[in-house]
């Protein structure tokens, strides 16, 4: 594996599942593949589980690590190209990418969605001049579309404690105060036609997601009905795709609540974190036995560690 930007590049998610496991039994087998080698983690937006589980799982494989915020130090950069550059951004994406690329050896992005275009948004923009200009691998800790680290964990996490072989997973929109991207969403969308689980989503009218990614998966309007025999209930906000980037609802009737998970066949509850308490879900329902959250974060480890063992292994 070169760049790693969707979950759907995993290929055989048993394969995927049973690399992943290897990983998690053996952190610290593959410390020479990544000797003298250096990572280089560049943020455009805020983290805490992406930052430190990526650096961690480049420690675990011998590497050296670079964190770069580029909100916080660096030079303010202008992204379009053809830009009279008189305002406060003193430096082009285009000059900074080759030089990120001269310190290391692969660079992981983050870079959300900017919700100013829909179009340059699901192009990838950003993520893809890393890709042609950079002169490394690169992979996504999040961009624009996709968070393909985190749904990697999302599905080892269920891979470990399903009890049947097909589980019942329902992705449900929850409130938020503020307009978030469809990433998360999107690729775990990715995620369940992979794994094949059986997979339903229940979201608001208005809240439909990109048809690309959602094209054969029910999409029901009604949460309590695609609760009913859910194994696993896996809870995020997205801003409106239709409407781009829109705030439409804040419909608190949609919170996951004891009440609501008394729907479900006893699911597991899963969320990306952060998470905005009783807006999402529930205080009751976070800390109860159910609540898979902490172990979700912790196979971000996993996760990072496998891709980035895959990309080692293909320098
Ligand atoms: C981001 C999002 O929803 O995409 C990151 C989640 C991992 N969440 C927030 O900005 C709160
Ligand atoms: N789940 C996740 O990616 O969290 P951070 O935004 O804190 O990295």
């Amino acid at each position: 594996m070169r760049h790693f930007t969707s979950v759907s590049q995993l290929g055989d998610w048993q394969e995927a599942f049973a690399q992943a496991q290897y990983v998690k039994q053996n952190p610290f087998a593959d410390q020479a593949l990544g000797k003298n080698k250096t990572l280089l983690l560049v943020f455009f937006n805020n983290s805490l589980r992406t930052r430190l589980s990526t650096q961690k799982a480049g420690l675990n494989l011998g590497m050296n690590v670079i964190v770069l915020d580029i909100a916080h130090g660096a030079w303010k950069l202008e992204t379009e190209r053809g830009v009279v550059m008189d305002g406060d951004k003193s430096e082009h994406l285009l000059e900074a990418i080759p030089v990120m690329g001269c310190y290391c050896d692969i660079i992981g992005v983050r870079s959300f969605a900017r919700f100013e275009s829909k179009e340059d948004d699901y192009n990838e923009v950003i993520l893809n001049q890393f890709i042609q200009y950079s002169g490394r691998p690169v992979f996504s800790m999040e961009a624009a579309t996709r968070h393909p680290l985190q749904t990697y964990a999302d599905l080892i996490t269920i891979e470990e404690h399903k009890t049947k072989a097909r589980p019942k997973v329902v992705m449900t929109w929850a409130p938020h105060p503020k307009a978030l991207p469809q990433a998360v969403p999107n690729s775990f969308v990715e995620g369940m036609k992979l794994a094949d689980y059986d997979f339903v989503i229940a979201n608001p009218e208005g809240y439909d997601l990109a048809p690309e990614f959602t094209r054969g998966i029910p999409v029901v309007h009604d949460q309590d009905e695609t609760l009913k025999g859910a194994d696993f209930v896996y809870a995020k906000n997205w801003a409106s795709y239709d409407n781009y980037g829109q705030v439409l609802s804040q419909d608190r009737s949609w919170t996951v609540t004891t009440e609501k998970m008394a729907l479900t066949d006893n699911a597991k509850f899963l969320h990306c974190l952060p998470v905005r308490r009783n807006m999402i879900v529930t205080d009751e329902v976070i800390e109860s036995p159910q609540s898979l959250v902490i172990p979700e974060a912790a196979n971000r480890v996993v996760s990072a560690q496998t891709v980035l063992k895959q990309i080692l292994q293909s320098l």
